[in-house]
């Protein structure tokens, strides 16, 4: 998979995770590869900055845990307006909440609890110290989740809320699905290219609000183009990362605990979409787990150096998005303070998409 384009990995095989395959379209529709970790102190800071940073990222990560005020009202609170900026701008949202308990205490801490994870993040993260039940349980839970709410979607379907067909309702040849319409991509580059001026990819009937479509949402992409993006929120899709090597100096995951993260990954494939790890771990040719890498930062534009940043004196490594990218085969990079640390984080953000997405094309050639 280092040598095939995301667009072609979305359509790789039947085993590959929904979620993967809907992340690998947006990264090819975005051209972006960058997950913001959103750590910033409070709920206020972390909405304004999901909303600045949206358009250059197919992920935002966070941790709940450290941001103050986080509202916990399953319908108004902090999870559900990420969600719908997350449908605004189109990304994925990523609790990094590392569970590492048996699987009946983790079931508990997915679901239930204040935060209620299942309910608006799309992708979590576990520590497999516990051993491979630590995922069967979640899968297990998530499963039970995505039906009870397949169900409640059904019954509000039937009482009147529906989709408009591909080609109604729109003014210039119908929605953009990223599933059936192969020339998205080519729309959203042209759209690239005609900086500043408003592109309207497709429209949506009156009666369909963009706002509440899981489908079509309009979005601003860099340099102020405003389009809608045809994309296909995969709400109950639910999917995790196990967490197989880590950035920091000294840590415990030797090359046999990886492998051991790779052999659960394999065998349940129907939750495991891929990594956190600080190297592409796919090895046989049916692998296309996702590689999602933190420990980036780029040097600062005004004084470039070969290696960039080092550290951050609490045991952080950093390496550049060329390096992970092109060097260790890694797809999405994580980047927190290299972006929110900047004095524009949205000017910086998009700095770091240019570069990773760079490093991407670079290992396509
Ligand atoms: O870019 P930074 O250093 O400001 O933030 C890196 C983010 C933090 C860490 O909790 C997380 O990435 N992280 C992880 C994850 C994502 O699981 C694993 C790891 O090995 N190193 C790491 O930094 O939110």
């Amino acid at each position: 998979t280092l040598t095939s384009t995301f667009a072609t990995r979305a359509t790789m095989g039947v085993d590959t995770h929904p979620l993967t395959s809907y992340l690998l379209r947006l990264m090819d529709l975005k051209a972006s590869n960058l997950c913001l970790s959103a750590d910033v102190s409070n709920a206020r800071e972390l909405l304004l900055v999901a909303d600045k940073v949206g358009p250059a990222i197919v992920v935002l990560k966070t941790h709940y845990d450290l941001i103050a005020g986080w509202d916990f009202h399953p319908q108004t609170g902090t999870g559900a307006k990420l969600v719908t900026l997350a449908r605004k701008h189109g990304f994925l949202i990523f609790e990094d909440r590392k569970f590492g308990d048996i699987g009946s205490t983790v079931q508990q801490q997915y679901v239930g609890g204040s935060a209620r994870v299942v309910e608006w993040a799309h992708i979590t993260n576990v520590n497999m110290i516990p051993g491979p039940t630590i995922v069967t349980a979640l899968a297990e839970a998530a499963a039970k989740w995505k039906e009870r709410i397949n169900y409640e979607v059904k019954t509000s379907v039937s009482a009147g809320f529906s989709y408009p067909e591909d080609g109604e309702g729109t003014e210039e040849g119908g929605c953009v699905n990223p599933r059936t319409d192969v020339n998205t991509s080519n729309h959203l580059r042209d759209a690239d290219e005609r900086k500043g001026s408003i592109v309207s990819i497709t429209t949506v009937t009156q009666s369909f609000e963009p706002a509440d479509s899981p489908r079509l949402s309009k979005t601003t992409l860099r340099d102020g183009d405003e389009v809608y993006l045809g994309i296909e929120e995969a709400p109950t899709d639910r999917g995790l990362l196990i967490l197989a090597q880590m950035s920091s100096a000294g840590n415990l995951m030797n090359a046999e605990y990886t492998n051991a993260c790779l052999d659960t990954a394999r065998k349940n494939k129907g939750f495991v979409m891929g990594f956190v790890a600080q190297q592409s771990l796919n090895g046989e040719p049916e692998d296309n787990f996702i590689t999602m890498t933190p420990g980036c930062q780029l040097p600062p534009e005004d004084e470039p150096t070969e290696n960039g940043i080092n550290g951050d004196g609490l045991g952080q490594q950093y390496k550049t998005p060329e390096k992970l990218i092109v060097g260790s085969g890694c797809d999405i990079i994580i980047v927190g303070r290299g972006i929110l640390k900047a004095d524009n984080p949205q000017l910086e953000a998009e700095r770091y998409r240019k570069a990773a997405w760079k490093a991407y094309t670079t290992r396509m050639n």
